[in-house]
């Protein structure tokens, strides 16, 4: 039967440092999207945008004493129980949701969703581990904390628009740190989370890096949802993103990663993350998402 991706554009950037992150989606389709996944064999359908609350109307000040340090945080919690909604709708009418960010925080709708009414393991690409809590943040962007957000880490514990149902850290695998705060390499060392440095692929090799990192999350779940951050990538092949960090994932190895997610079988959804077309040339991290999206989703050189 060939499979059917509905995209779902959050944009938002609510949890980032900066503007432009919430063009991602835009960008992404202007990029070809679904035309590419088209090429990759499978059926397309978009289901437009989120109605996500108009960034330019708020005070970027406004942080809550009450909030800690999540910047945002009610706009976020507003962004996640949509996406939420929308990708456990697509999940429930048989197709596989495509979520196109925004910055890093939508993670918590999308993974909230996937994880609802499923056993779930989760694949992390990203420089970053994403596990600050509002008290260990050191920037107070939300964008920084969405792994801790769904698993219930620290401040997270017992916070129900944020934790994800059917997700248990054991089926969590990071891949490619390389930027960690202190703090929270020490709660990541701490969780039962599986993570694997740049080091790892260094001295590994990316098959077998992600090879173990679909294990962990595929071990006794009903799929895997594929939390692809672009700045996982080296930043000479993906330039249009808000916090670069040298040393990254090559061209190649982003598709080997991928190609060896659809040959799993496991997917069960995807999103790409932290496209910004304000700091991107000629849209080519944009154009680079799509290419990504097909090799996750099946496409095949030959
Ligand atoms: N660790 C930093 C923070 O929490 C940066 C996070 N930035 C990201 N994560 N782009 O993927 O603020
Ligand atoms: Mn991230
Ligand atoms: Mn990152
Ligand atoms: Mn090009």
């Amino acid at each position: 039967m060939t499979r059917t991706a509905r995209i779902i554009g959050a944009p938002t950037d609510y949890g980032a440092n900066r503007r432009g992150v919430d063009m991602g989606p835009s960008a992404i389709r202007y990029a070809g999207l679904a035309a590419e996944l088209r090429s990759a064999g499978i059926d397309v359908e978009d289901a437009g945008d989120l109605a996500v609350p108009l960034a330019d109307e708020r005070d970027p000040d406004a942080v809550e004493p009450s909030e800690g340090t999540a910047k945002f945080v009610r706009e976020v919690e507003e962004v996640s129980t949509l996406l939420s909604d929308a990708v456990a709708t697509a999940l429930a009418d048989d197709v596989t949701p495509v979520v196109l960010g925004g910055d890093h925080s939508v993670a918590i709708g999308s993974v909230g969703g996937s994880a609802r009414d499923a056993d779930v393991g989760v694949v992390w690409f990203d420089a970053h581990g994403d596990f600050n809590t509002p008290t260990t943040s050191p920037s107070g962007n939300v964008h920084g904390m969405p792994l801790a957000a769904v698993l219930g880490v620290g401040d997270f514990e017992g916070v129900e628009w944020a934790n994800a149902r059917g997700l248990k850290p054991e089926n969590v695998a990071l891949v490619g740190l390389r930027d960690l705060d202190d703090t929270e390499r020490t709660v990541i060392r701490e969780s039962a989370v599986t993570a694997y440095t740049m080091s790892d692929v260094d001295e590994r090799g990316i098959t077998d890096v992600v090879d173990e990192a679909l294990t962990v999350a595929g071990d006794d779940t009903d799929g895997v949802h594929v939390s692809f951050d672009l700045d996982w990538l080296d930043p000479n092949e993906a330039p249009g993103v808000g916090t670069p960090v040298r040393g990254g994932a090559s061209y190649r190895e982003a598709h080997s990663a991928l190609e060896q997610v659809a040959t799993s079988g496991m997917l069960r959804s995807l999103e790409l993350v932290e496209v910004n077309p304000i700091l991107d040339q000629h849209n080519e991290t944009a154009e680079l998402a799509t290419e990504l999206a097909a090799s996750a989703l099946g496409k095949r050189i030959l």
